[in-house]
């Protein structure tokens, strides 16, 4: 199981180095709309913490409190993108390699949250995603 995870890293950094280092404006709009639908459990258009909080959980499968880039991408599976791997290396603040749920939860929903109403709308969040792509696009993909 640790050399399968090894090897997915191994691919995810190969696979990020040879990709373009831009994005396709579909495939934003694709990560935005899944992500977004994924998290907003009660369909009703806002996400609040509780909702990404209980995504944390159930995206946590092997419960050890952190995310990995494989149990990150789990809400889709053909999630797998420069894309994908950007914004998780975005979220993963203290560049430990995983989602710890201060970065995931906590850190991102203040973020995403800006007038602070404890509710996420759609235009939010795409707000949110806008930005950290053009974040990424701009500083991204340098070595660390
Ligand atoms: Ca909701
Ligand atoms: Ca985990
Ligand atoms: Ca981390």
């Amino acid at each position: 199981k640790e050399n399968n995870n090894m090897k997915c890293i191994i691919f995810t950094l190969i696979v990020g180095t040879v990709l373009s280092q831009t994005y396709h404006h579909h495939d934003i709009e694709m990560f935005i709309d899944r992500s977004f639908k994924y998290v907003d459990t009660d369909h009703n258009g806002v996400m609040v913490m509780a909702e990404l909080d209980g995504a944390f959980d159930v995206l946590d499968v092997d419960h050890d409190d952190k995310l990995s880039y494989a149990e990150y991408t789990k809400y889709s599976q053909s999630a797998e993108s420069q894309l994908s791997h950007d914004v998780y290396n975005h979220f993963d603040t203290n560049k430990d390699g995983f989602l710890q749920r201060t970065e995931y939860v906590d850190s991102v929903f203040s973020q995403m949250d800006h007038n602070g109403d404890g509710q996420v709308t759609r235009h939010d969040y795409d707000h949110f995603f806008t930005n950290v792509v053009q974040h990424e696009m701009h500083h991204g993909h340098n070595g660390r």
